[in-house]
């Protein structure tokens, strides 16, 4: 017996196969296009997502598989109308279109009271908005809504005609009440939306409903969170930092609102209790615009190298990697990137240590904003296979930096969650220590970089006011 995880994710979908011994049978992978009709817009077609999971569950299918799980792309709106048929491509979390709407928000609920309602602040990736940005500018659209959903929840209609979505995702949608675990209906009430057009809310090991052929699907998690049940992040004094193209920085704890700040999320997680989330916009991707930039044909490994051949600091040259802005922890879509004091001393070298390093500072404030007690981080995503980079992160963190055997995303966490829910394992807990197997554990080194991270904290509040106007 085996459980399915798929995680409809921005580029593609990705779908495991997991067996009770937390072995990986199966993967398969299908992607699909994105859209930017405007500038700052993204969307996607939601059939496109289906597509995707049919394709993959048919590479699957010769396996036994006794539940699913759905992971996916957070804060996306995906507008249905009566007949559940889409009515425009769906909106993704990384459209920018919405600033009126959040200022909406703010003035409407009030800043305070949003807050204290949802635990967030109001964003422009998030659903609500999104919801009101429909309802101004596309009205026609607006009087057939009937349902709205999040990405991988259209894939749950699709799979069992259920219309529900689970608690770590709608905490991504700005109209949830993430204390009390439902729909804010005060929320809802002061900006006059009409709630019935929101999914049932189920906790993420519980069944929402089961396929044509009977097999039962879990409420899964948005990627998130869905991930770091994969990587073990299920309990508090285990953080998970996530190295892709944006960092995520994720806690578990027990009690919301313990640490609260707008640098942060604050949302249900998919073990029954709470999660704090940094997320920054340029870890690996600053690397990546580095190499295609300046050091084209080049492979990370020997940047990697390359940057090991400096001392830690850079000898005084700092880089900073808001190359699109910053949401964790300044919340500042004007930030912009730079390298500081440069010096003659200063080889190529330097400049490819000092992306390293600034990628990492980004992390370590996303990590310090969260305040979370961790005894040791776990590095995952495509940048935890470098050796140098999860030892810098050790080092600037202070503490150990552990890696896993499968570094498989949210697609695992689902597939676990997918197993707790028919009872293979008694909570993620248990499904945690059976699949999730450490690799290797980097210690802090001793190498000192407090010089070079004061350096880069102080320098960006001395520029903040500069970049602001310069921002076009
Ligand atoms: C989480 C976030 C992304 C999206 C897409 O807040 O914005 O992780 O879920 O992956």
């Amino acid at each position: 017996m085996s459980f399915l995880g798929i995680d409809i994710g921005t580029t593609g979908t990705k779908a495991i196969v997991l067996d009770r011994n937390g072995q990986i049978l199966g993967r398969a992978e299908a992607n699909y296009p994105l859209s930017v009709p405007q500038p700052g817009w993204s969307e996607q077609e939601p059939e496109d997502w289906w597509t995707a999971t049919r394709a993959c569950m048919e590479q699957l299918e010769h396996l036994d598989i006794e539940a699913i799980g759905l992971a996916g792309q957070m804060h996306g709106a995906v507008f249905l109308d009566a007949e559940l048929r889409v009515i425009r491509p769906a909106i993704l979390w990384n459209d920018q279109r919405t600033v009126h709407e959040v200022a909406e928000i703010e003035s409407v609920v009030g800043s305070d009271r949003i807050r204290a309602l949802t635990l967030n602040p109001p964003l422009t990736g998030f659903q609500l908005p999104k919801l009101l940005w429909l309802r101004h500018q596309e009205p026609n659209s607006y009087e057939r809504l009937r349902h709205l959903l999040l990405p991988k929840d259209f894939v749950r209609l699709r799979l069992t005609g259920a219309l529900a979505t689970d608690v770590s995702d709608a905490s991504g949608t700005g109209a949830f009440d993430v204390r009390n675990r439902r729909w804010s209906e005060e929320t809802l009430r002061a900006l006059n939306l009409n709630g019935e057009i929101f999914p049932a809310v189920f906790e993420s090991d519980m069944v929402t409903g089961h396929t044509n052929g009977g097999i039962p699907v879990v409420g899964g998690g948005g990627d998130q969170a869905a991930s770091a049940i994969g990587t073990g992040a299920a309990a508090p004094g285990v953080v998970s930092i996530s190295l892709g193209t944006s960092g995520v920085v994720f806690s578990a704890i027990d009690q919301p609102g313990e640490v609260m700040n707008d640098a942060i999320h604050m949302f249900c997680h998919a073990n029954r209790a709470w999660h704090t989330m940094g997320v920054t916009l340029n870890c690996g991707g600053s690397l990546r615009w580095y190499r295609d930039t300046l050091r084209p044909g080049e492979n990370y490994d020997q940047l990697a190298a390359e940057a090991s051949e400096v001392v830690p600091g850079s000898e005084g040259l700092v880089f900073h990697p808001y190359l699109s802005g910053e949401r964790c922890p300044h919340n500042d879509p004007s930030a912009r990137a730079l390298f500081y004091g440069a010096s003659l001393a200063h080889r190529r070298a330097h400049f490819t240590r000092a992306v390293f390093e600034g990628a990492t500072f980004g992390l370590a404030d996303a990590f310090h904003a969260l305040g979370a007690p961790a005894t040791e981080v776990v590095a995952t995503g495509g940048g935890a296979r470098s050796t140098l980079w999860c030892q810098m992160l050790s080092d600037v963190l202070g503490i150990p930096c552990k890696r896993l055997v499968s570094d498989e995303g949210p697609a695992l966490g689902a597939a676990m969650l997918a197993g707790v829910g028919v009872g293979a394992w008694a909570d993620v807990h248990e499904a945690v220590k059976i699949c999730v197997t450490p690799k290797d554990r980097l210690e802090p080194s001793g190498a000192d970089y407090g010089p070079a991270y004061a350096q880069y904290r102080h320098l960006y509040r001395s520029i903040r006011d500069t970049q602001s106007l310069q921002v076009n």
